[in-house]
């Protein structure tokens, strides 16, 4: 298959001013007529004459230009394109084509998911639904008339506004929907179904009345509420915000039970994967409540920042990603916790983008190759984009940011633009040179700061010295030092921040943060004034997605984690000291635990002046993957024994106060979904999972009567993860009276597999290859097959990494029998192989073997394909 190339892009031969699609609905054949009014592009260079439209499983059934249908010699119908001779500088084209929704496994393009049609068109879905210049610069106003029967889809949506509806008095009906706005293809949207409405107002800040409508299976009617409540929120935020206002009289949402990935931003009329919609308090855990808050914010702000403005190609994918996953993780941190927000995203990039930025399929946030798009929606392009977008706004400061988000959305309103772009909007409104900046764009790899110190008692000066370090990339030279900023605190011994005087200032800044921006391979600050040599607490915040590496004792990361101001920091000493002592457990097992440890866990889990919800993070250990990343080598076993050594340790040590602890923060009342309660939550399932690591008849008794108490979704999904670990007749009791209670609910069901396959009994994968068969197991809908097949390959490295390679062929098996069914959902799974290069001899070689089975089965997707290729290297 064909590598597209981002230094190829030419703007488009040909523009299309006005979109009017008309379909006739049926699952089985739909009908498609497009009316195009096409012309010439007068800013592309002349080509040959002729025009290719993308086009792809269409059935041609009429043809027509100005009128006149085409003679057969006239154009060229190809796989993938439809070729249209000589045509005229502007001209309407008439084409009707048939489609096949029913069969279209795939789920990209009109598709049938339940009982209900649906689209998705991102990146290149809208070539199977009709012939079109299927590219984000090709932007048109679009209309849309959806014919169906009655009875079976009472309910037809597109994008934009409604426009008039009628009975046809053939049992059928026709509705008609107007989008005002021009957008790129892969935004447009329609949904036909027998669906619930629940329906709610909002007031803009302009006073204009938007009526907005979550639409879901009828069986749903009482999961809509928390999705319904963060819309709102969202609207009220990039109102004051980023001063971003609606701007049509409706906004529709609607869940769909079958759905390849998270949730889509269509204009006017997002479409979710339903697990991003419902929730109530017995089905939905606090992660799936703050998920959908997350996306729904997140679809929303793409109204902006996505289709208001576009990307003017693929590649620029990151313009709207990482700005869009910047603005929903400020959303998040502002109707949250923010300590505990930041903490979970940065868990998140190191535990996904890491990894992916130093491995087989690392790529820069702007990829500038790729061979299918579908491939580069990747941690790289959205969070470590996001990141990018983060030290913007940091070295910018609040205001200066504002300014030039302020400028890009007056500018280039309507438009579809290019990473310089934005760029170039901040520098101007900031009067900074972003110039270097746009490295961090091109640069793969995550860079690594080696800071080192010095204490001049005499004068009482500290200097720090930050050395950057870009690891090298095989087929990149490095792009030159980045920009990053830093931001730091020292602390006096008592834990105090102090105020920070640079030697080449006038004053110092008050006690707290500041913010040290490098510019070159290597920078020292000169800190003045200073009584005693003080404790840095470096990076605060995570203000820039790099590695540090200073020479921390064991007793300073003791004291950061109990003593620093910056919660995130506490956290991130925490974690560093816990893997340490964790990867000293891999290779010498009994080292004792350096004195401290155990009393900061003590503290910190009885500190009831410190929020619950940070504590919580503070005492969780780093997961058994991440671990392994550190390694040279991973040793799986090796740390899987490590981690439950200190585990064990804890909790004998600890039980008495765990015991109080879990007690402490049980809450009889019914469920509030405020940061305090989370936090309460989470502290308390945290002390029940390190007491169950003994599992006596106490804590065996506790756990049961929390699962069977029903409090909500997240104590039971607590209860059963540990009964389940625990194994035997209660295990099997449990997940019995678990399916049963809900055989009906999906998303629930979806837990129950996946609490199963993340099991690190050994006989997880004996039991993940029984539920293959069990009745509610289907290859077809996605969240089920990512809920089993995908939770124990991506997730259980004990298991799916044992050394018999059973793992390996299980997956292999799954990704042969999808691809040809739904190609996108493969490709993600085969990245459980990606690390291969990283595992001992023999891991390797089974790894390699399983790869190369896959890279000699003929007819691979693209998309399998370029994932196996660049995984094989
Ligand atoms: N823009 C979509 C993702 C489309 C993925 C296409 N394979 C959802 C989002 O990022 O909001
Ligand atoms: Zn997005």
């Amino acid at each position: 298959p064909p590598t597209i190339h981002l230094k190829d892009y030419r703007p488009p031969e040909f523009l299309i001013d006005q979109v009017d699609l008309r379909f006739e609905l049926d699952p089985d054949t739909t009908q498609v007529e497009a009316t195009l009014a096409i012309r010439r592009n007068p800013a592309a260079t002349r080509g040959d004459g002729n025009l290719r439209l993308d086009g792809e499983q269409l059935e041609l059934e009429y043809l027509a230009i100005d009128d006149r249908p085409l003679a057969r010699s006239e154009y060229r119908v190809e796989p993938e394109a439809l070729i249209l001779r000589r045509v005229p500088d502007r001209f309407r084209l008439v084409t009707r084509v048939r489609i096949h929704p029913a069969r279209n496994t795939a789920l990209e393009g009109l598709y049938q998911s339940g009982s209900m049609l649906c689209t998705q068109c991102e990146a290149e879905g809208f070539r199977r639904i009709t012939y079109f210049l299927d590219r984000p610069d090709v932007m048109a106003r679009f209309s849309t008339t959806l014919i169906a029967d009655r009875d079976r889809f009472p309910i037809l949506l597109a994008n934009g506004n409604p426009g008039p509806s009628q009975d046809l008095g053939d049992g059928r009906h026709l509705a008609r929907w107007d989008d005002p706005f021009p957008k790129p293809c892969y935004l447009f949207a329609l949904v036909a179904g027998d669906l619930h409405q629940v329906e709610d107002r909002f007031t803009t800040a302009s006073g204009r009345e938007v009526s907005l409508r979550l639409f879901v299976e009828p069986e749903h009617h009482d999961q809509c509420e928390h999705a319904m409540r963060s819309l709102k929120k969202a609207m009220r935020w990039d109102e004051e915000r980023y001063g971003r206002e609606y701007d049509l009289d409706v906004y529709l949402i609607v869940a769909v039970s079958h759905f390849n990935m998270g949730a889509m931003e269509n204009k006017g009329l997002n479409i979710f994967n339903a697990k991003y919609v419902l929730a109530r308090p017995d089905t939905a855990t606090d992660q799936d409540y703050l998920g959908i808050q997350g996306v729904i914010a997140h679809e929303y702000f793409h109204n902006w920042t996505g289709n208001r403005i576009t990307c003017r190609d693929w590649f620029q994918l990151s313009l709207k990603e990482g700005f869009t996953v910047f603005r929903d993780q400020e959303f998040s941190a502002d109707m949250g916790s923010r300590d505990v927000t930041r903490i979970a995203d940065v868990r998140n990039l190191r535990n996904r983008q890491f990894p992916e930025d130093s491995g087989p399929l690392a790529h820069p946030v702007r990829p500038d190759a790729y061979i299918e798009i579908n491939n580069f929606y990747t941690a790289t392009v959205y969070e470590k984009g996001a990141e990018l977008v983060r030290m913007l706004a940091t070295l910018l400061g609040p205001d200066a940011f504002r300014r030039g988000t302020d400028l890009y959305f007056a500018r280039h309103d309507g438009q579809a633009v290019t990473i310089e772009d934005f760029i170039a909007c901040l520098a101007e409104a900031s009067g900074r040179d972003l110039g270097p900046f746009l490295r961090w764009y091109a640069q793969p790899g995550t860079p690594e700061l080696e800071v080192r110190d010095q204490w001049e008692d005499e004068t009482g000066t500290y200097r720090l010295t930050i050395r950057q370090r870009i690891p090298a990339t095989s087929d990149r030279p490095s792009s030159g030092p980045l920009p990053i900023p830093v931001a730091v605190g020292l602390l006096d011994a008592k834990g105090r921040d102090l105020p920070l005087h640079l030697a080449d200032e006038p004053a110092p800044t008050p006690a707290g943060t500041r913010v040290l921006e490098l510019h070159t391979d290597e920078t020292s600050f000169r800190f003045v004034g200073l009584a005693a040599r003080p404790i840095p607490s470096l990076l605060r915040g995570f203000s820039a997605p790099v590695k540090v590496r200073y020479d921390y004792s064991d007793q300073d990361l003791v004291f950061l984690m109990t003593h620093d101001s910056d919660g995130f920091n506490r956290w991130d000493a925490a974690q560093s000291l816990a893997q340490r002592l964790l990867l000293q457990g891999v290779s010498e097992p009994n080292t004792p635990l350096p004195s401290g440890f155990i009393d900061a866990f003590r503290r910190t889990l009885t500190d009831e002046d410190a929020d619950p919800g940070l504590r919580a993070e503070i005492l969780t250990l780093p997961s058994e993957a991440y671990l392994g990343d550190q390694m040279e080598t991973v040793d799986v076993e090796g740390i899987h024994r490590a981690r439950e050594t200190l585990i064990g340790q804890i909790a004998t040590t600890l039980r008495a106060e765990l015991l109080a602890t879990y007690r402490a923060n049980q809450d009889p009342g019914p469920y509030r979904l405020t940061p305090l309660a989370i936090g309460r939550r989470a502290l308390k399932n945290l002390a029940l999972a390190y007491l169950m690591h003994t599992s006596d008849d106490e804590t065996l008794a506790l756990c049961q009567a929390q699962f069977a108490a029903h409090q909500n979704m997240t104590d039971v999904m607590a209860a059963l993860r540990w009964l389940v670990e625990a194994g035997g007749e209660t295990a099997d009791q449990a997940l019995d009276a678990f399916y049963r209670r809900w055989s009906d609910d999906a998303l629930v069901v979806d837990k129950w597999f996946g609490i199963q396959a993340l099991s690190q009994r050994d006989d997880t994968l004996l039991r993940v290859e029984s539920l293959l068969d069990h009745e509610a197991f289907t290859m077809t809908n996605p969240n089920r097959l990512r809920s089993l097949v995908g939770t124990f390959c991506l997730m259980n490295q004990l298991r799916f990494h044992a050394a018999s390679g059973a793992g390996y062929v299980f997956l292999v098996d799954r990704v042969l029998e999808l691809d040809p069914k739904n190609p996108q959902i493969a490709a993600r799974l085969v990245q459980a192989l990606a690390q291969w290069r990283r595992f001992d001899e023999t891991r390797r070689g089974l790894m390699r073997g399983q790869l190369e089975r896959l890279f000699h089965t003929p007819d691979l997707s693209k998309d399998v394909y370029e994932v196996v290729a660049k995984t094989l290297g």
